[in-house]
């Protein structure tokens, strides 16, 4: 395709140039053996199955960056309005076979490398699984980053290229260690090292102001100053040729700087002082409910934010020598509060730097900054200390002043009177420690603000944003989650997406982008030689993970059992505390029927909880050794035998997940009314044809919506039930234990399941008050909810029934949906497709 050949230089360059590698068995051994001899520089005749991924993922990413280098100079030449997600997580999972599935050759690379004798799934498990991510907003952003590549939207993901992502969970004596994840030991060969794409980033020193014709502005000086490298992720799309860019940046000395101290004749200070610089980008923060408020944290978000900024500024400036139209070519979406100082960073640019005026500057910002939230549990809400911000950014603390101050004059203006009201939307929270809001500040400089499930949106109207709802109606709107069905369908679970194509005729390629027609499905749902291949197909996935059990844990778990699977972060508001519970009386229970009537009674299970706990949270780690000893103790009781078994996944990541969830019959998202924001594992759950048991919490509620209860096992409390326990806990009620947990927790105190003496404090404060996330409430409710379980997997056409009509019905939780409602109702943004390449003829 011809655009603007002039700047791609001479014509032969762009003869050379305008051709992709070509799709042929030939062309792809061809590229894969150069990647072994010449970059690898392994011998020909010799080379493993981890030398294999590696050529091949080169050679994979050779072809992105076909695709990836024509779309930019695409988007630049037609000065295409672009998206911008920031986000301090990405949680990608591994990327050989999305990248062979999105761009349509992964049959070709499977016949190609089983031609000169490699396996492509066996290099599939070779490659690290880059888990720059604590959990559900981390893996959010990474299926956003595939719809909108999928769906051809101009978009650049920008995050930080940690050297150590989420720590890797080992499980001894029943304990969670934790241990560093240095992903990148072996290299990366899906990144591009951009040496020529720096930019110098300040911490510290100080601000002399002047007056410019009535506008004050700054000058920033002094202080530490580092630098910002960029690493570039081509981020392909399903079914097209657009390739979008994930750049991560990473911290490195700054030269210029440390003369100094050289001079000086302090060789190794200036060295330690170098490494500093390194440290920044160094690791993720592992905690995923909870802000630490720690100086390196704010740090991370500063420095990816200020390179970030001026990225998108350089980028803008090429096309443009005007700022008018900054915001029509440039949306912003901010992935939480973590980059909120982004919006200040553009503000302090504009009129430090850029010279406008306040005003103008503030549209700007304004006009491109959109936040998303993610929770409404107060302890996960970021606030930075005023001492913390005024010491490492200055500028930006005078600028939230501000802006602080402008808006307390329109609230007092519209609320005349009203000073409790000003001081609970006030940005800065008084006290002796003063703390900076950084929600509120993200809603008062975005254009738009969004919540992630509708449940959840509702609830920010009505408790944390109530007062900005009422002040700024409509800016507050739901944008219900949603996951790629490339990954969550087709890539973990080949078997049912075959069936589904076999069974609606219709391409992968066609559905898989089209998410809603798996209704068709829906006539099938009685249909005998479907639900056979069905269950056919959910079999084999259950041997899958058996294997996977056994390697992980040395655990022998029978097929012909319930898999029931609750895997998602450790927290007390997800409550796996309520599920174990629930383990023991069943044990209990299968303990106290004779033999003789046990098999009429229970069905046989298989309950397997995985999840990370953040390594400072006594409890959640309380929880995983109480799991690890009920399974212990459960497990090596042959009185119990394959009745019940209990599995703690240990290490749970994406890879993982591939292989947990299509296994799943039965998936737990039982989290207290009112505390999770969306959830995101319930839609891949359902999708691969698990049934879910769960509270109306989150986008559960949206999915009992689109599949019918009838299709989940609903129970517990509603969210104003919720209030109401919480309510008469706090009045002194204390009647709620029952005598059927009573003897759980009698169990547990008297040793049955070993020492277990962590999850003590937990039982006495949920016996004395401290029950805030209503484990007693639902506790029976539950308890009914699984009874029903049991009954309905002995009816099995109508367990398939249950399975299969989730399945169908779906689609609405696919992100191509959720980032099309971005792109209508806060981006503005229309999709730019790139014309089709011409092929190499040779
Ligand atoms: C999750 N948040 C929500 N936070 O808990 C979940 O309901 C939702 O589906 C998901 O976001 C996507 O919207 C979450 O994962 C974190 O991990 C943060 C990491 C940094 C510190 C604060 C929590």
């Amino acid at each position: 395709f011809k655009y603007d050949e002039a700047k791609v230089g001479t014509e032969k360059l762009w003869e050379l140039m305008n051709s992709y590698i070509g799709s042929d068995k030939r062309s792809i051994q061809r590229s894969i053996v150069n990647h072994v001899e010449y970059t690898l520089a392994r011998s020909r005749f010799s080379f493993d199955d981890f030398g294999a991924y590696q050529a091949s993922a080169f050679s994979i990413r050779d072809r992105l960056i076909e695709s990836w280098n024509d779309t930019n100079e695409y988007f630049t030449t037609n000065d295409s309005k672009r998206v911008y997600y920031l986000s301090l997580e990405f949680l990608l999972g591994r990327l050989m076979q999305n990248a062979l599935v999105n761009i349509d050759v992964e049959e070709p690379y499977k016949d190609a490398l089983m031609d000169i004798g490699y396996k492509l799934e066996n290099l599939y498990e070779e490659e690290v699984d880059p888990a720059l991510g604590n959990g559900g907003l981390g893996r959010l952003a990474a299926c956003f980053l595939d719809s909108m590549a999928t769906l051809e939207i101009p978009n650049w993901g920008y995050g930080i290229r940690y050297d150590y992502g989420i720590f890797k969970q080992g499980i001894v004596d029943g304990y969670q260690v934790e241990s560093p994840d240095y992903w990148l030991s072996h290299g990366n060969p899906w990144e591009i090292e951009r040496q020529d794409v720096t930019y110098h980033v300040r911490f510290y020193g100080h601000v002399k102001k002047y007056n410019d014709g009535g506008v004050e502005r700054g000058v920033w000086e002094g202080g530490d100053v580092v630098v910002a490298q960029a690493y570039d992720t081509p981020i392909p799309g399903f079914n097209t040729f657009n390739c979008n860019n994930l750049r991560l940046w990473r911290s490195r000395p700054c030269n210029e700087f440390d003369f100094k101290q050289f001079n000086a004749g302090d060789y190794h200070g200036a060295i330690g002082e170098r490494q500093k610089a390194e440290y920044i980008t160094s690791v993720l923060y592992p905690n995923d409910s909870s802000e630490g408020g720690k100086e390196l944290r704010l740090k991370q978000q500063y420095f990816f934010c200020s390179a970030t900024i001026r990225d998108i500024i350089r980028r803008y400036k090429k096309t443009h020598s005007t700022w008018n139209f900054f915001h029509e070519k440039n949306q912003i979406q901010l992935n939480d509060t973590h980059p909120a100082i982004a919006s200040i960073e553009l503000l302090r640019i504009l009129i430090d730097e850029e010279k406008l005026p306040w005003d103008q500057a503030w549209g700007i910002m304004y006009k491109t900054f959109a936040y998303t939230n993610h929770t409404v549990l107060p302890e996960a809400l970021e606030k930075w200390s005023t001492k913390l911000i005024g010491n490492l950014l200055p500028r930006h603390l005078d600028l939230i002043y501000l802006i602080n101050f402008f808006f307390l004059e329109k609230v007092k203006q519209r609320y005349p009177g009203d000073n409790s009201r000003v001081s609970r939307m006030s940005l800065i929270e008084e006290g002796d420690d003063k703390k900076v809001r950084m929600a509120f500040l993200s809603i008062v400089c975005s254009h738009t603000v969004n919540g992630v499930a509708a449940l959840h949106s509702e609830l920010l109207k009505k408790t944390i944003f109530k007062d900005f709802d009422e002040m700024f109606p409509g800016k507050l709107q739901n944008k219900t989650n949603g996951v790629t069905p490339r990954r969550w369908i087709h890539c973990c679970n080949p078997g049912l997406s075959k069936l589904i194509s076999d069974t609606i005729m219709e391409e992968h390629t066609t559905w898989l982008t089209n998410l809603t027609s798996l209704r068709e499905l829906s006539a099938y749902s009685q249909d005998e030689d479907f639900i056979k291949r069905f269950v056919q197909v959910k079999s084999d996935n259950k041997l899958r993970l058996q294997k996977w059990v056994k390697e992980h844990t040395g655990i022998d778990i029978p097929t012909n059992a319930l898999y029931d699977v609750m895997v998602k972060r450790i927290h007390e508001y997800k409550r796996q505390f309520m599920n174990i519970l629930y383990v023991i009386h069943r044990y209990l229970q299968i303990k106290e029927t004779p033999q003789h009537e046990r098999a009429s009674k229970f069905v046989p299970r298989v309950v397997m909880i995985g999840g990370k706990a953040a390594p400072g949270y006594a409890n959640a780690k309380a929880i995983i050794k109480l799991i690890n000893s009920v399974a212990q103790k459960i497990n090596n009781d042959r009185d119990v035998g394959e009745l019940l078994k209990v599995v703690f996944l240990p290490n749970y990541c994406v890879s993982a997940a591939q292989i947990i969830i299509p296994a799943a019959e039965l998936s737990q998202h039982i989290s207290t009314a009112g505390t999770e924001a969306s959830g995101t594992s319930n839609m891949k759950f359902i999708m691969n044809g698990s049934i879910i048991i769960g509270t109306m919490d989150g986008a559960n509620v949206e999915i009992a919506e689109e599949i019918g209860a009838e299709n989940m096992f609903i129970f517990g409390a509603l969210v104003p039930e919720v209030d109401t326990f919480r309510k008469q806990l706090h009045d002194g009620r204390r009647d709620y234990i029952g005598s059927r947990l009573r003897k759980v927790f009698d169990a547990i105190r008297s040793g049955t399941f070993g020492d277990v003496s962590t999850i003590h404090g937990m039982l006495y404060s949920i016996e004395n008050g401290g029950d805030y996330y209503c484990v007693c409430l639902d506790y029976y409710p539950y308890l009914t909810a699984q009874e029903k379980v049991d009954e309905t997997y002995r009816d099995y056409p109508k367990w398939c029934k249950m399975s299969i009509e989730g399945i169908a019905k779906s689609g609405k939780f696919s992100s191509d949906r959720t980032i099309q409602e971005y792109c209508m109702d806060i981006w503005k943004v229309s999709a730019v497709s790139i014309p089709k390449p011409t092929t190499n003829p040779q």
